[in-house]
């Protein structure tokens, strides 16, 4: 991590970021994000990991922010732009942050919470501090919480340190062979790995450009691809959906020859269909390299980017990963086609979660990290086949917690009793659903997508509501969830 700084001081002139029409330097990236952090350190020599939260759009703003942080010594915690109020004041109770750095044009703090008692400090107000010395960082200091959600019902906080990030960036900088000719568009939000780790930390670990294009839009993506020189291109499966959708339509060829161009298309974060794989493929030309991380780990597996990219296989693990699998006795799978739990370690394995020593312990068996996802080995490559928890969603490469949907829902007074599962769908790979029982006769669903929307991101408010007379439930009074499937 601290070798991407120094790093930064030899590529000086390059470009690190274009946003529309401005192009920054290294130099300047560096220079903004040393102001920014004597300004964040006040009269104090170190921030001593103080949490500062980073509510800001995603442009060169963003960046000299994360910098500026981490060069101060501070935990940056970066915050979703789409969170309502209520999920903010979770991510800032729980890891204790007083200080948010933002923008002017960022309308979104409006959504921070007034009983937060916030300081909010403007980037536009903060960069011009002169520079003064900053601290010596070592690589276990801590960097970086992230929120992801669980099998609880509030996000947790991933807690990694500037060892982890370097360990996470390093990894992928040789398997995906990143050099300072690559130029990337950054089209994912800036609050969760994929966007922070593989399109914005690796190209600025090798000196290479990143076009900030904001959230993902279908014409405007297309539109870059056919003008600019792009190398890489990273996304979640959704976004690839979208883009077929586009391509079937378009007739531009100049769109086609600028995915065709590309040296490397990568997805992740969810499942890829191989339908998408052969689709995009016969569309482009381009093989999708598909691969495989969580939260807490980074990336662990990947397609070979010289080898075979087989549709619906995770590849192998990353440099430095360990993997193994275990069955549902706890002993190792070491036979090709048997199923197993995927066991990982490695430098770039999370340090815990915040607030959370318990979970933290139950997350780790003989110093592996327990993830969660069943996968099977064949032909030397793993192939996911799913979460150990049906309480897990994926959708649009977001995960969300079925319990914590479930709570918002129980705060309605009007619903008895509810349950929430994911519904396969063709674009979002899963899509929230709901089933509920209710004490009032005259609920209308829509009023109810709405009333959730108050409290909820847009992604976890529950596409379909059915009321049911009662809910299917076992022998113990459980509702039994792979019943309800049946019925979505
Ligand atoms: C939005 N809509 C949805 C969903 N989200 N409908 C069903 N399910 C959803 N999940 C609806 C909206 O209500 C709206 O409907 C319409 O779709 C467009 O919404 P919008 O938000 O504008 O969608 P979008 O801009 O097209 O965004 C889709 C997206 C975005 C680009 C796929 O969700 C995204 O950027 N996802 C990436 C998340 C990510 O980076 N995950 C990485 C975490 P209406 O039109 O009716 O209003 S995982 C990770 O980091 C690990 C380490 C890893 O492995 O990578
Ligand atoms: P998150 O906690 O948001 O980082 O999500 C991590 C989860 O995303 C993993 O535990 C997997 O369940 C899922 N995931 C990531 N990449 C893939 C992939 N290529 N295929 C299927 N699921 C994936």
């Amino acid at each position: 991590m601290l070798n991407l700084f120094k790093k930064a001081d030899i590529y000086k002139d390059r470009t690190a970021i274009q946003c529309a029409e401005d192009e920054f330097s290294y130099l300047y990236l560096s220079e903004k994000s040393v102001a920014t952090a004597s300004c964040l350190l006040g009269d104090q020599e170190d921030l001593e990991e103080e949490r500062i939260g980073l509510l800001i759009t995603p442009d060169i703003n963003y960046v000299i922010a994360l910098w500026g942080i981490w060069k101060a010594g501070g935990i940056a915690v970066p915050l979703s732009l789409s969170a309502k109020e209520s999920e903010l004041e979770h991510y800032i109770s729980d890891s204790e942050i007083r200080r948010i750095v933002s923008s002017k044009d960022c309308e979104e703090q409006k959504n921070i919470p007034q009983s937060a008692g916030m300081n909010i400090e403007n980037i536009e107000d903060i960069s011009e501090a002169p520079s003064m010395s900053l601290p010596t960082l070592s690589n276990d200091r801590k960097a970086m919480i992230i929120y992801t959600s669980g099998t609880t019902n509030k996000p947790k906080g991933v807690l990694t340190t500037h060892g982890n990030i370097e360990a996470q960036i390093t990894a992928l900088v040789e398997a995906w062979k990143w050099t300072k000719d690559d130029h990337i568009p950054l089209i994912l939000p800036l609050h969760h790995i994929h966007g922070i780790i593989n399109s914005l930390c690796c190209p600025l670990f090798v000196g290479a450009k990143i076009s900030m294009l904001g959230g993902f839009d279908v014409d405007n993506v297309c539109k870059e691809i056919a003008q600019s020189n792009y190398t890489v291109f990273t996304a979640v499966p959704t976004i690839y959906f979208s883009l077929i959708e586009n391509l079937e339509r378009t007739k531009e060829p100049a769109i086609f020859n600028g995915f065709k161009n590309l040296r490397l298309m990568m997805s992740g974060s969810a499942a890829l269909a191989p339908e998408i794989h052969k689709k995009w493929e016969a569309l482009t030309g381009q093989k999708i390299l598909e691969r495989y991380g969580m939260t807490e780990v980074g990336m662990a597996l990947s397609n070979k980017i010289d080898g075979e990219r087989r549709p619906g296989a995770v590849g192998e693990p990353l440099p430095n990963v360990e993997i193994k699998l275990e069955d549902e006795t706890g002993n190792e799978v070491t036979e090709e086609g048997e199923i197993g739990q995927i066991l990982l370690k490695g430098p770039q394995v999370f340090k815990g979660y915040q607030n959370l020593p318990e979970k933290t312990k139950a997350a780790f068996k003989d110093g592996w990290f327990l993830t969660g996802d069943v996968a099977v080995m064949e032909d030397g490559y793993y192939r996911l086949l799913g979460r150990e928890s049906i309480d897990i969603i994926k959708s649009g490469g977001y995960k969300i917690s079925a319990l914590e949907i479930e709570d918002v829902l129980l705060k309605n007074e009007n619903i008895k009793e509810c349950a929430v599962i994911a519904k396969n769908d063709e674009k979002w790979g899963e899509i929230v659903v709901a089933a509920i029982t209710v004490n009032s006769d005259s609920i209308e669903t829509k009023e109810l997508q709405e009333w959730c929307s108050k409290y909820l991101s847009g992604y976890k408010v529950p596409r379909i509501i059915k009321v049911l007379d009662q809910l299917p439930k076992n022998a113990m009074g459980k509702v039994t969830k792979s019943d309800l499937k049946k019925l979505f």
